[in-house]
Formats: C-alpha cells, structure tokens, sequence
C-alpha cells in the first residue's frame, strides 16, 4: 500500500475544541493509573490472585483468561486483560453486606439509592426476602427459601418465567433451561434478546448458524474491518490491539457510528507502551450516519461498489441464493435517497466501498449501534448482504462477527436458554426428557414484561441480571414485575432492580458465588465461539451464607421434579452437567472430555474458511432490506407547547466508560468530556441553533417521561445525534420494538431538548 493510501482520508475533529475536558486519544496512561491504583491497594493481593486465577474474564464476550492462565488469550498470546477486567473482579471482591444491615435500612431508603450506590453496598451474603406490605428485607433461613420457592415452582407451568443474564457458567445456563422445561414452559427471558437478538436472527436466516464466523486467528488476517456502531475501546478493549497491529500490517479500518468516538480514532494501549500516550490510530475512514440509517449506508456503499465493478458477481453466483433482488436495490436506488436517508456524503460511502472492494479479506463487526433498533435484523442483513457481495464470508481473515456483550451470554444460547430454541437441540432434550418440550411460545424479555403487566406471570427466577434496569420505560417495567407474586433473584452484587422491581408478593434475593469461587469447574462460551474451562476457587467474604448457582437450581429442581427425568443432586457435580451437554448441545461435544483433557476447543461448525455454509442448500441467503423511514416527532408530540424553543434529537442510550451495563463503577466518561450521569453530549450548532449553551441545564422530555437538569456537553456526535447513558435514562422512554427479535430501539429514541424554565 503506497504512502497516500496509508493516511486516513478523514480529517480528524479537534475534540478538545468541542469540549475542553474531553482527551484526544482513548486508553491513554490513565488505564496505567488504575491498574496501579487497584493492584496496589489493600484489595491488590485477592486482586491479583483472582486475574491470575484460571478463569475466564467476567467482563466482556472477547473472552480472556481460562486453563492457560488469567492472562492469556485462546492463541497463547500473553498480556490479554484489560481495566474492565479489573473493574469488574474488584466490584466483586468488596466486602459482604453486614448481617444487620437491612434492620436498618428502608426499602425506601434503598429506594433512593443510584447504581453506583448500590452496587457499592457489597457482596450479597445471606438469603433475604421482602414480604408483601413490609418496609425492609429481612433475612431468609434456606429452609423457608425452599419451601416458597417450591409452592412458587408449583404453579401452572405456563405462569412460570426465568430471566437471565449472561455472566453465568454454561453449566448453570443449561441446568436453568432443562428445569424450566422440564416443568413444561418455554419461558426463557434472557438478556440477549436485549442485545443482540437481531444478530441472531439476522445470521441465522443468512448463514444457518447465529454467531461469528470469524476466529481471533482468523481475524488478525484481515486486511480490513469494518466496524459498525461498536465502541470497542470502552466495550471490548483487547479488540483495540488487534486493531492497532491490524493497522500496523497496513490494513484499513472503517469506523461506522454517529459519535465520533475518540478511542476508536486513537487509541493508547498498554500493549503498546511506545505510543500510550500519543495513541495508535484506529480509523482509517470515519463515517457518522444518521442513528438508525445504517441500511441505507450499507445500500449506498453496495451501489458505490456496483459503480466501481468491484462486486464479486462470480462469488455471489456460486454461493449464495437471492442476489439478485439485493444488486437490483441497491442499483435502483438512487443516490439522492441513500444520502437524504443516511447523511453521509456520496464521496465518503464511496470512499468506504473503494476500501471494502479492494481489500482482499474485510471483517464486518457490530454491536448495539446496529441491533438495537426497530429495524435491527434488516441492519445486520445488509452487512451481511454487503459481505457476500465483497466475497468476504467463508474464507480466512473474512467474514461478519457480531461483538457480543456478556462474557457468557453466547453460552446461554448455545445451552438453549432461548424462545427460538434450535430443532436439533429440541429433539435432543426431548429425548432426554423422554417426552415432547411444551408447544406453547416462550416469553422473550420484551413478551415477559407485556406478560408480568397483564397479570400472566405467577412465579420469576432471575438468573443475574438487573430485568427492571434493562428495560425502556421504567415505570412499565416496575408494574410489570409488581404484578408477579414471587419473583427470586439470584445475585452477586445488589442493584437498582432488588430494590424496585419488586414482586406482588415475595421477593428473595439469593446469594451466589462467582465465576472464580466457585467449588466446581465451570465453562463459558466466547463471542469467537471459543469455550473456556474456570477452575475452582474460593471467596474471600468470611462466615457468608452463599450457594453456588448450580446447587441452588438443582435443589429446586429436585424439590420440584424429584429424580426425573435426571437425578438432578447428582448434577451437583458439573462434570455430569457437561456430560449432558455434550449429548444434547451440537457442536459441544469436546466439552465431555474437558474434566480428563482441560482442553479449551472451538465449538464446531460456528467458523466457515470455505463458502459453505449451514443453510440447507449450503449456500448463503440473501434478502432485500427496506430502507428506513426515519422521522422525527414535533415538541407538541410529546406534550410540550409547540411554542416552546427547543430541538428534538435522535438519542443514542448506551454505556459511559465506567459502567457493566446497569453497574456504574464511576460517575463521569472521561473520554466523553461528560462529568456525570445527568449529562447530555450533543453537537454545539444543534445546541447554538436554539440558543442552548455549553453546560447549560434542560429538560430531556421523552415519550414516557423525562429528565431534568440535564447538563448539555458539546460532543464529536452527529449534528441531530446524541447521547446518554442507561439505565437511569430508561425512564424517560417507551418501547419501540424490533418485531423479528424482540429488541428495543434503544439507540434512536426520540427526545425534545429544552432549557429548563428555572435557568
Ligand atoms: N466495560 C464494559 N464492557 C461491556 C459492557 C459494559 O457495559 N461495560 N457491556 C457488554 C454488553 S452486554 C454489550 S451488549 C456490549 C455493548 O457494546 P457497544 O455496543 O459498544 O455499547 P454501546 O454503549 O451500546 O455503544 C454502541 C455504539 O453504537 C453507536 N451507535 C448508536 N446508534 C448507532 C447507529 O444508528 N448506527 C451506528 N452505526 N452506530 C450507532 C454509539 O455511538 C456507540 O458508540 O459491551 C459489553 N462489554
Ligand atoms: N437504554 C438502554 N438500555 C439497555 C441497553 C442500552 O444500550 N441502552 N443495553 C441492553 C443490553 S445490551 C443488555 S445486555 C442489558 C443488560 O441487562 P442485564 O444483564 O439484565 O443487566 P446487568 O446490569 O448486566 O446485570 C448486572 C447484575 O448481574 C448480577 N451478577 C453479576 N455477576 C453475576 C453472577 O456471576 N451470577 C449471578 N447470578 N448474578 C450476577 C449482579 O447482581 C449485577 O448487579 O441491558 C439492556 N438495556
Ligand atoms: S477485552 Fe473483555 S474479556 Fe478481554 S480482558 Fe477486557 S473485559 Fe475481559
Ligand atoms: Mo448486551
């Protein structure tokens, strides 16, 4: 590649001069600052002891850690974890809740409490229960647990519903599952249907299977990327230093996302102590869509490498059914209507499609800035679509990759905690079960709210997770889990959701081990598809009541089911848990030698180096996706008088840097310029056009609800764009669902931003 092709084609924006606080770079000597502020703290010897235990990470879906040593990665590689990592193990490794605690402290009180607060509580360390009409949770004896838990278990089979989250281990995920079904429901919530469900969908309609193609080994052979709505750099960190050496072996990398995200311009990473703190550049081309255009933007870059004769007619032919229709769109439609749509300018999409087309191996990745919309599977299908038609699905150094959330949350479907349970799984547990799996549908998280608010849901058991938190529009969200008679939390850390999303009748909050304490051997799946084994280990919370989750569900299960159709005490040992997995789970056969082998595998049939694919023509399909309509309402819409100055924005609602989806670990986003969670980051001439300043204080007004004294920060974001965090912002908005997958459209929620009438 010459020297002219090398440079970014894209200016980079000044961020210091749209907002003074904000740095040029991402990572930076910071992330130093903190490694060395936890490590060599009192909490700095449990600290190390727990990253070099053999465990995977908790954080994020990268996956690091596991059998080779808690700083390894899947290829050997050393040095592979990052702040997050340690965010996460040190919430973790905070002292227990003191055993009087809540003798003390009101429901109200814990009412008022924030995420952060919460969360900085401690450890859960003894079974508690809050009983309909009282004002504090009081401790819980095992005994009594059981026993509403078991008369809870014994309702009608289609009023009994699990959410769960995905830090769990696949053994706990599986045994969540099979218990649920074996009492005859399909009501299987769980986090990913708020994440990347459309992905799952998207992937599975185009290639028969649901989870990347693409190997860590496999991608540090691309010779692009293309990353579209993902900020990896606070997400996904270690996915940064692929991209560095990526760039370094002069591969390009194309950023898509309405925020222009300073870490994914420059980037300082320890693994390259000699540019922490000038940055590695990232993107080679940046474009900022309009939130929620990215169909369009992906048609435009397919016409663009339709205009340029770098289409792959001979791959599209011999691999894949439907191109046709999906050339057809993207050569009829014209650029006037991709670029009104999209807001990016012909020369740029151009720009990116000459990128694309003449690279030799482009990885497609994505994350929330393209599922989390109404029209989140016609997003992933046009990436899809535009791989296809580059040629790049089914060869080395190629392919899509979903960059998934949880650290488990690709395991929990891989175990079958799913609605859209795959056939070959179904029959397997039939089998097992011996007799057929209920027929009645399932409840998704979005269908469970819609089923708790109806009064359907008589019993809920919440595998981790924060269900109240998650979900767009809080108030729904409460009433909804308030219709449910008993609902039983199962948690490591309190959080907002314990102390609101409270059931009609008994809420218990269960305290659990860990993934590094507990007494048995766990696995968890990657979003590369690799399954890591967790040793055994031990918690550092002294006389605490705790239950390892794969105890606590198998006495239900045995409390409930008795020894059918498995004797479920035996279970206990998870070694027996992954024996059932290797029977009934397809690809995961390897994991019934794990306990003799150790040995940490590729789950089969997940990665295609030849266009093969699992479709049962073996070829991938393609289909047309309709570009989006995307209106804005007017201030009347959402009750403001129409007289009143003000602008109403596309909000994108996501994480700030130091936060674990609903867990804030600290209140600021350094790398944002934003100073606290009651902050709006928007573009300075949408600001100025209606006279609202830097710092000034409004009101975000929502179909729902809203937020007062908000305080505007001027951002790199698009202008008509812009940002907040969850789950505090949940409030303030209604569902808009993305009807295939059940996702909502949390990344284009329509606001009015106006000064607030006191300032
Ligand atoms: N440290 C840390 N790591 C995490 C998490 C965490 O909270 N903290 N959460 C985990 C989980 S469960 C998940 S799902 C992932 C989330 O990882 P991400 O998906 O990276 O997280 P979000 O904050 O939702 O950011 C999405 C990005 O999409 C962009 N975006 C918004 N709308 C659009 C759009 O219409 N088009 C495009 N192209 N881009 C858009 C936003 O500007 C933002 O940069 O991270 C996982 N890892
Ligand atoms: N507005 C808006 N809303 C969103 C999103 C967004 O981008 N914008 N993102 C959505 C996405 S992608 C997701 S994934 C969801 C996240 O939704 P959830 O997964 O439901 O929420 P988390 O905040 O990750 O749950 C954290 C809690 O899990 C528990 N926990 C942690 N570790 C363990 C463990 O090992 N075992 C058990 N049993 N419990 C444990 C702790 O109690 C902790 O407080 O939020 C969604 N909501
Ligand atoms: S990138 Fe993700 S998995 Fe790897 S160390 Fe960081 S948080 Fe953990
Ligand atoms: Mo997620």
């Amino acid at each position: 590649m010459d020297a002219e092709t090398q440079q970014n084609i894209q200016p980079l924006p000044p961020f210091h001069e749209t907002n003074d606080e904000a740095p040029e770079i991402g990572g930076g000597p910071s992330i130093i600052q903190y490694w060395a502020k936890h490590t060599l703290s009192p909490e700095g010897p449990k600290l190390w002891q727990t990253l070099l235990h053999n465990s995977a990470c908790l954080s994020c879906a990268w996956g690091t850690g596991g059998q080779k040593g808690g700083f390894t990665n899947e290829d050997g590689e050393k040095l592979q974890r990052c702040m997050k990592s340690v965010e996460a193990i040190s919430s973790e490794l905070k002292p227990a809740i003191a055993p009087h605690f809540f003798e003390t402290h009101s429901l109200s009180e814990l009412q008022q409490l924030t995420s952060m607060e919460a969360d900085r509580l401690g450890r859960w360390s003894f079974p508690v229960i809050l009983r309909a009409g009282k004002s504090h949770y009081e401790r819980l004896s095992w005994d009594e647990v059981y026993a509403i838990a078991e008369t809870a278990f014994r309702k009608s089979p289609e009023r009994v519903a699990s959410y769960s989250s995905g830090r769990s281990s696949n053994e706990a995920a599986y045994l969540l599952q099979l218990m649920i079904r074996a009492m005859g429901s399909n009501n299987l919530a769980d986090c990913s249907d708020l994440c990347h469900a459309p992905s799952t969908v998207g992937l599975k309609q185009v290639f028969g299977t649901s989870t990347s193609m693409v190997s860590l080994e496999s991608l540090k052979k691309a010779d692009c990327v293309v990353l579209a709505g993902s900020n990896a750099a606070y997400n996904h960190p270690r996915l940064m230093n692929e991209l560095i050496r990526l760039r370094d072996r002069g591969a390009k990398i194309v950023v898509i996302n309405p925020m222009m995200e300073t870490g994914l311009v420059k980037f300082g990473s320890p693994a390259f102590p000699d540019r922490l703190l000038q940055g590695a550049e990232i993107s080679s081309l940046y474009l900022q869509p309009i939130p929620g255009s990215d169909v369009a933007l992906f048609t435009g870059i397919q016409k663009a490498l339709l205009e340029q004769g770098l289409v792959k007619e001979d791959y599209l032919k011999a691999h894949t059914d439907g191109w046709e229709a999906v050339v057809e769109q993207a050569r009829s439609t014209t650029w006037n209507t991709i670029t009104e749509i999209c807001g990016v300018s012909q020369p740029e999409i151009a720009a990116a499609a000459t990128i694309i087309g003449t690279s030799e191996r482009v990885v497609f990745g994505w994350a929330m800035g393209i599922t989390q919309h109404e029209n989140g599977v016609d997003n992933v299908v046009s990436i899809t679509n535009t791989a296809l038609m580059t040629g790049n699905a089914g060869k080395e150094g190629a392919g899509t990759m979903p960059v998934r959330g949880h650290s488990n949350v690709q395991g929990f479907g891989s175990m079958g905690v799913t609605v859209k349970l795959k056939k070959e799984i179904q029959e397997a547990l039939e089998k097992l079960l011996e007799r057929p799996l209920s027929k009645v549908q399932g409840y998704h998280t979005r269908d469970l709210i819609e089923a708790a608010d109806a009064g359907k849901v008589d019993t809920l058991i919440c595998l981790g997770g924060n269900l109240y938190g998650a979900n767009p529009d809080l108030t729904e969200a409460k009433r909804a889990i308030g219709n449910i008679e008993t609902v039983i939390y199962v948690a490591t850390k309190p959080n907002v959701g314990h102390f609101n999303g409270l059931a009609k009748q008994n809420t218990i909050v269960i305290p659990v081990l860990n993934r590094f304490e507990n007494p048995h051997k766990t696995t968890v799946e990657s979003g590369n598809n690799f399954v890591r084994l967790n040793d055994e280990g031990k918690t550092h919370l002294k006389d605490a009541d705790l239950i390892s989750e794969v105890e606590f569900l198998t006495t239900i299960a045995h409390r409930i089911l008795g020894n059918e159709p498995v004797d479920w005490r035996k279970l206990q040992d998870t070694k027996y848990v992954r024996q059932l997995i290797a029977q009934t789970i397809p690809g995961y056969e390897k994991i019934g030698a794990i306990d003799d082998t150790n040995e940490e595998f590729t789950i089969d049939g997940r990665l295609f180096t030849e266009p093969k694919f699992a479709t049962p023509s073996g070829r991938a399909s393609m289909f047309v996706t309709p570009l989006p309509t995307l209106t804005l309402p007017k201030p009347q819409d959402f009750g403001v008088p129409a007289s009143t100055p003000g602008i109403t924005l596309a909000l994108m609602t996501g994480r700030s840097y130091s936060q674990h989806n609903t867990v804030v670990y600290k209140i600021g986003d350094h790398y944002r310029g934003i100073p606290h969670r009651n902050c709006i980051l928007m573009n300075r001439l949408d600001a100025e056009s209606v006279g609202l300043d830097a710092h000034q204080r409004v009101t975000v007004q929502g179909d729902a609800g809203k937020l007062e004294n908000v305080e505007v920060i001027y951002g790199a974001v698009r202008p008509g764009a812009a940002v907040m965090f969850y789950p505090e912002v949940n409030v303030i908005f209604k569902a808009r669902i993305e009807t295939r997958s059940g996702t909502p459209a949390y990344k284009r929620v329509p606001v009015f931003v106006y000064a607030n009438t006191a300032t």
